[in-house]
């Protein structure tokens, strides 16, 4: 029932694209980026943003919900018909790995998110002496995802580096499940 449901979805050309992550990631940024909004002003989402963007003939409705640690727990709200997860990681914040990976597994163990696949952007990129995307590969333990597909990405939502690339992932990959199916 449920691959038939994704199917019509993916035959109307729309992915509900879950953006999530700690705090001060970049989510936002990264959303007004690819909006080509001005990523000058932004502030701390409280609540949860919803844009669409039109990308490749696909309509791609990103929800970007906050990250603190207050509002993780409203995060379930979100789950429902979840295409894809971007799961983003600040790159310079070596302190938080240990919480980031928590929080990624917590919602990989999720039933509600089990049809989503996986991007991980490394975000900050931009921002010399950052981790490697091998680092956070090996910090948010990505190798032992079995439930998943998965796919990491360094990026920079201050020069739009592979967010376009990101995108395209995630419109592949729920292109190639729809034949699956
Ligand atoms: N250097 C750098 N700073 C970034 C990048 N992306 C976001 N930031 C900054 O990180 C802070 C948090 O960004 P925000 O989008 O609000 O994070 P969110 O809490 O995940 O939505 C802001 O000060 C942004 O300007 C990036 O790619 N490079
Ligand atoms: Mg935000």
């Amino acid at each position: 029932m449920l691959s038939i449901l994704r199917k019509s979805r993916l035959k109307d050309k729309e992915l509900r694209v879950l953006m999530l992550g700690l705090d001060n990631a970049g989510k936002t940024t990264i959303v007004k980026c690819i909006m080509k909004e001005d990523t000058s002003t932004v502030s701390p989402t409280l609540g949860f943003i919803i844009k669409t963007i039109d990308y490749n003939g696909y309509k791609l409705n990103i929800w970007d919900v906050g990250g603190q640690k207050t509002l993780r727990s409203y995060w379930r709200n979100y789950f429902e018909k979840t295409d894809a997860l971007i799961w983003v990681v600040d790159a310079t914040d070596r302190f938080r790995v240990s919480d980031c990976a928590e929080e990624l597994k917590g919602l990989l163990g999720e039933e509600k998110l089990l049809g989503a696949s996986l991007l991980v952007f490394a975000n900050k990129t931009d921002v010399p002496g950052c981790m490697t995307p091998d680092e956070i590969r090996e910090g948010l333990q990505l190798d032992d995802i079995k439930s998943h597909r998965w796919h990491i990405l360094p990026c920079s939502a201050m020069t739009g580096e592979n967010l376009v690339e990101g995108m395209d992932w995630v419109v592949k990959d729920a292109q190639q499940r729809l034949f699956l199916y």
